[in-house]
């Protein structure tokens, strides 16, 4: 089977790779030709376990290549999916001129069938657009080739995205023939063989589902952060409701932990872009605008917390920060709380010392020079006031107390993740303020 797909950010790179891993061949393509040419040299541009490796097998065994041009692989391909970048307009709504970009190219330059399928997350109706486009490039070539669309949307998560495409719970596809059925059938084959999980449906069911998902997902996190701080307030912990809660099967225990508010190129934008759908269609999302602004909130909490054990003299004080990716095993700051922190915390007057395992380069293209950057996570500690854990790696979990007590000027934890033990803090002298407990 031949595909390609258009766009290798996370979602294309990783799909692009997993299809080739099966057996498929798979050609990528990207207009940004100085990203194909480090591809082409086996340069990964992002940050995914595994993902290295797979490239570069894959590149071996001749079922992998990059290209900058899509024009010259349509003869050769029966499906194009685009998995390019649908980034937020002002309005929240999403900006389509990418997907509709390939579909534009497609429509000029095709010369036999294709089944083009919608990877990106993109608004309900977007795959009859991309139909309305291919239909006037034949029009307007006075041809007529049969093609169909589908749409295919992504559930993977970053950090994880190879598990998650490999062995995925379900895979959603939304298609209109049995042509289009057929051969998405065929390609997801592979991945399913003992637990057949294609989930067929109508073209506007699967791209409602995915914002759905990514919705709901959000929802349950400024809950349970809505929750927190009320459990904060009452005097209970909300470990111990997360977990009496989660074991009701109903509920489930996954995406129930509180924390420093969400982030990543997902959930904010997503939200925002269901919230424009429905305001475009005269409804309100009451649920998830709140969803939102306890999210905006929530990113503001530690600082709050600071401010507050300072009682408001922030200024002169050096904050250790531990963590500036979104979340762990990946080096991608977008929306992540940790930007909200450092500018607060920067206006605050303060000398801010910090240390990602992976974001360090992304984190010097955003701060410059206004924040020193630790080589680890103790030289982060240097006469710190405060530690600040934002982000929770793995090697952040089981630090050295009695080092961390030595490092810093005030040896006081501010745990925006709750992966703290109070009882071992407490013995090690070390003050400890969590999210969601007293
Ligand atoms: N988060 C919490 N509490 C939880 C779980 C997650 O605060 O209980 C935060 C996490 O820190 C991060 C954000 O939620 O800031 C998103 O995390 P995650 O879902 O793991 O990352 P993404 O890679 O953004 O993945 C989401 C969906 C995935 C989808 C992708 C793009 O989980 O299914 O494909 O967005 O749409």
């Amino acid at each position: 089977m031949n595909i390609a797909i258009v766009g290798t950010g996370y979602v294309g790179l990783v799909s692009g790779t997993c299809f080739a891993e099966t057996g498929a061949n798979v050609v990528c393509v990207d207009t940004n030709a100085e990203k194909i040419a480090s591809l082409n040299k086996g340069e990964i541009p992002i940050y995914e376990p595994g993902l290295e490796e797979m490239v570069l097998r894959n590149v071996k065994a001749g079922r992998l290549s990059f290209t900058t041009s899509l024009e010259n692989c349509l003869d050769d391909v029966s499906i194009v999916f685009t998995a390019v970048g649908t980034p937020p307009n002002e309005d929240g709504s999403a900006d389509l001129q990418y997907v509709l970009e390939v579909a534009h190219t497609i429509g000029r330059n095709m010369n036999r069938y294709v089944l083009v399928v919608t990877k990106s997350t993109v608004p309900v109706g977007t795959a009859r657009k991309v139909k309305a486009v291919i239909e006037e490039e034949l029009r307007n070539r006075g041809v007529q080739i049969d093609f169909d669309v589908a749409s295919n949307p992504e559930f993977l998560k970053e950090g994880n995205a190879i598990k998650d495409f490999m062995t995925p719970d379900r895979v959603v596809v939304g298609v209109d023939s049995e042509r289009a059925k057929e051969l998405m059938s065929k390609l997801y084959r592979p991945f399913l063989l003992n637990n057949f999980r294609v989930i067929f449906m109508d073209i506007p069911s699967a791209e409602m589902t995915k914002y759905a998902a990514n919705s709901m997902l959000a929802t349950r996190i400024s809950f349970m952060n809505d929750i927190a701080n009320l459990c904060e307030l009452v005097g209970a912990d909300v470990n111990m409701v997360r977990s009496g809660l989660g074991s009701d099967t109903r509920i489930g225990r996954k995406f129930l932990y509180p924390g420093c508010g969400y982030g990543g190129s997902c959930f904010p934008k997503d939200v925002k872009a269901l919230i424009r759908t429905a305001e475009e269609h005269g409804y309100s999302m009451r649920v998830l605008k709140m969803v939102e602004a306890v999210n905006e909130d929530q990113k503001d909490i530690l600082f709050r917390k600071l401010e507050k054990y300072y009682e408001g003299n922030l200024k002169g004080l050096t904050i250790a920060l531990w963590g500036l990716a979104f979340k762990p095993e990946t080096d991608d700051m977008r929306e992540a709380p940790a930007l909200v922190l450092v500018d607060r915390l920067l206006k605050a007057g303060c000398v801010v010392r910090a240390y990602d395992p992976a974001a360090m380069d992304e984190a010097r293209r955003r701060f410059g020079d206004a924040v020193y950057y630790a080589c680890d996570m103790y030289d982060a500690l240097l006469d710190a006031d405060a530690l600040l854990l934002v982000t929770e790696w793995k090697e952040f979990r089981l630090p050295a107390w009695g080092v961390i007590k030595k490092t810093m000027n005030n040896a006081v934890i501010f745990d925006g993740r709750n992966i703290y033990d109070r009882k071992e803090l407490a013995e090690s002298g070390i003050a400890y303020h969590c999210i969601g407990s007293k």
